[in-house]
């Protein structure tokens, strides 16, 4: 299915959800001013929120053409309106961020290396995903857990991998009390309406067609974004093209920052203040400060080697650079197209991927950095092996 003009459903003349949305826009833009009230006046918010009308449970789903209520009662009580868009989301939560420290007891996912190996497409043409989100203590270093927010229990989320004019269905679930959403960066779709948030219990679901072959990024959208980005929900899409590209090794570097407070019960939560301040604790590929140093990158001599580089942030670039080598191709946009050629670093925004092609003819430990080296030097290095 073609996502270039997602209906929503809303804005159609004869939809009934038409009128309920323009009886709830004043309730909206109350809302909304009142939620930037809230940032200067600590405790509205949540007076403001016990006066909020109490929205019924709903299993909701949103495809390209927009809602999709599962229930009866759910069509009726909020048709295809989104109640729990960024902006009610960030109301909801009195305008403050929430903190990531974990429930004692809740137990701890002990150290593991992320395989980096892009996983294989499947055969069809259509792919079902489905995640959770999670909070989950993770051991990212000898001395650090870490009080993550997840997809699926990991930082970054499962590496997903389709092709151009496939679809892509897609399911959150959220086990979490918060809200959570998700945003694909390989879809064309509504964002108002697919990646509204959820609630604990509940789930939203959508699904999309990426146009476009490359490295996207994933996350939640959920305000404030920086909060629930920076805290560990996010990942990779890689849109692989219909045309073949040179057949080489294929990996996947998810670039992030973690900004940590102080350790409670021995993990360390996220700390927003810390986010605002950009100043990291750790720099990363896959989650791992320095993980491909203990456990390096193996490719053979004379193999081909692409790299899909995507960068969560929430705020910094990644200067990307193979120390002792050269990039022979970076596809700035979509592959094949968009190819320059003798590279030896480009940076990758925070919110953007590309992808990496070098060859592996010289025999050695070839470190791959962020050549940003003050945060290089946090964690974001690791070391491709040849031979
Ligand atoms: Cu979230």
């Amino acid at each position: 299915m073609d996502n270039d003009t997602p209906m929503d459903e809303p804005n159609r003349p004869d939809s009934p959800a038409r009128a309920a949305l323009a009886a709830q826009t004043n309730r909206r833009v109350f809302l909304r001013r009142a939620s930037a009230l809230t940032l200067a006046i600590p405790g509205l918010g949540a007076a403001l929120t016990a006066c909020r009308p109490e929205q019924p449970a709903r299993e909701e789903h949103a495809g390209a053409g927009g809602t999709v209520p599962q229930t009866a009662a759910a069509r009726d009580s909020v048709g295809v309106h989104n109640p729990d868009s960024k902006l009610d989301t960030a109301f909801h939560q009195g305008g403050r961020a929430p903190s990531t420290v974990a429930p004692a007891g809740t137990p701890v996912a002990p150290f593991a290396r992320f395989d980096p190996a892009l996983p294989p497409l499947s055969t069809g043409r259509t792919i079902d995903v489905h995640f959770h989100a999670r909070q989950v203590p993770i051991q990212i270093s000898d001395d650090t857990v870490v009080a993550g927010w997840t997809f699926d229990g990991n930082i970054p989320g499962p590496i997903v991998h389709c092709r151009v004019g496939d679809t892509v269905h897609f399911t959150l679930t959220n086990e979490m009390d918060v809200p959570h959403s998700m945003d694909f960066h390989a879809a064309r779709i509504n964002p108002k309406v697919a990646f509204r948030s959820t609630p604990k219990g509940e789930s939203v679901s959508y699904h999309f067609t990426p146009r476009y072959a490359g490295a996207f990024l994933y996350h939640c959208g959920t305000s404030p974004v920086l909060m629930h980005l920076g805290s560990g929900m996010y990942g990779a899409i890689i849109v692989s093209p219909r045309e073949t590209l040179p057949r080489a090794r294929e990996f996947v570097l998810v670039h992030s920052e973690f900004y940590l407070g102080s350790p409670v019960n021995g993990v360390r939560p996220f700390d927003y203040g810390r986010m605002l301040s950009e100043l990291p604790d750790a720099v990363t590929f896959n989650g791992r400060p320095n993980q491909y140093s203990r456990e390096p990158i193996r490719v053979n001599t004379g193999e081909r080697v692409r790299f899909w580089v995507v960068n969560a942030g929430p705020t910094l670039s990644c200067a990307f650079h193979v120390v002792g080598q050269q990039f022979d191709t970076v596809y700035l946009g979509a592959p094949p197209s968009s190819a320059i050629h003798g590279v030896q670093t480009f940076s990758v925004a925070a919110g953007g991927g590309m992808a990496f092609e070098l060859l592996a003819d010289i025999p050695g430990e070839f470190p791959f950095v962020n050549h940003e080296f003050g945060h290089g030097q946090k964690g974001a290095t690791g070391f491709m092996v040849v031979g």
